[in-house]
C-alpha cells in the first residue's frame, strides 16, 4: 500500500469530472486500498479519487470513531433525499479552511462495492454530509463553492500563499 499525494485548491484538476469504473480490475482495488492508507493517514473521513489525481467514480469514507468502518462505494449515485441540514465541513485539499455548509439531510445512495456487487445506503447525519461532499468532489466541485464569492478569493489567495511558501 502506499500513501498518495493529495491535490489542493485551487488545483484546476481539482474541477475535472470523474469517468465511470466500467470493471472491477486489482488496479482499482490498489487504488481504494491506497486511498483508505491516505485518507486515515491525513487523518479525514472520507476520499475521493479525484483528490489524489485519479478521475474515476471512487469514494472511500469512514466516519467512525475507531476508525473501523471503511466503506467503499464505486459508481455512486444519490437516487433520493429529504430535508436540508447545516453542518460545518472541512476538506483534505483545502487544508486549514472549515465552514458551514447547507446539504440534504437524509440521503439515499446507490453503488457497487469492492465486490462488484450493487448496493444501497440510507445515510443520515456525518455519513450523509460526508458521501455528498466526496460525490460532489467526483462531478469536480470543491465545497469551497458553496461558500461567498469573496471568501472563495480569500481562500484561493490564502492557500496560494501558504504554496509559494512551501517551495
Ligand atoms: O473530502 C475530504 O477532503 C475529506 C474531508 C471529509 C469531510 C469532512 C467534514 C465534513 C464533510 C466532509 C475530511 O475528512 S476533512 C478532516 C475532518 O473532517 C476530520 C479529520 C479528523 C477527524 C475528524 C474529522
Ligand atoms: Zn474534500
Amino acid at each position: 500500500m502506499a500513501l498518495l499525494k493529495i491535490l489542493h485548491y485551487p488545483d484546476p484538476k481539482l474541477h475535472t469530472v470523474a469517468s465511470p469504473i466500467p470493471e472491477i480490475t486489482d488496479d482499482i482495488r490498489g487504488l481504494a486500498a491506497d486511498m483508505a492508507e491516505t485518507m486515515y493517514a491525513a487523518p479525514g473521513i472520507g476520499l475521493a479519487a479525484t483528490q489524489v489525481d485519479r478521475h474515476v467514480r471512487l469514494i472511500v469514507v469512514d466516519v467512525s470513531e475507531d476508525k473501523n468502518a471503511l466503506r467503499t462505494f464505486i459508481n455512486p449515485r444519490i437516487i433520493a433525499r429529504e430535508g436540508e441540514a447545516v453542518h460545518e465541513e472541512g476538506c483534505l485539499s483545502v487544508p486549514g479552511i472549515y465552514d458551514k455548509v447547507t446539504r440534504s439531510e437524509r440521503i439515499r445512495v446507490e453503488a457497487l462495492g469492492l465486490d462488484g456487487k450493487p448496493f444501497t445506503l440510507d445515510a443520515d447525519g456525518l455519513l450523509a454530509v460526508c458521501v455528498q461532499h466526496e460525490i460532489d468532489h467526483l462531478d469536480g466541485k470543491v465545497f469551497v463553492e458553496y461558500l461567498s464569492r469573496l471568501k472563495q478569493s480569500r481562500i484561493r489567495g490564502k492557500l496560494l500563499k501558504q504554496a509559494r511558501e512551501a517551495m
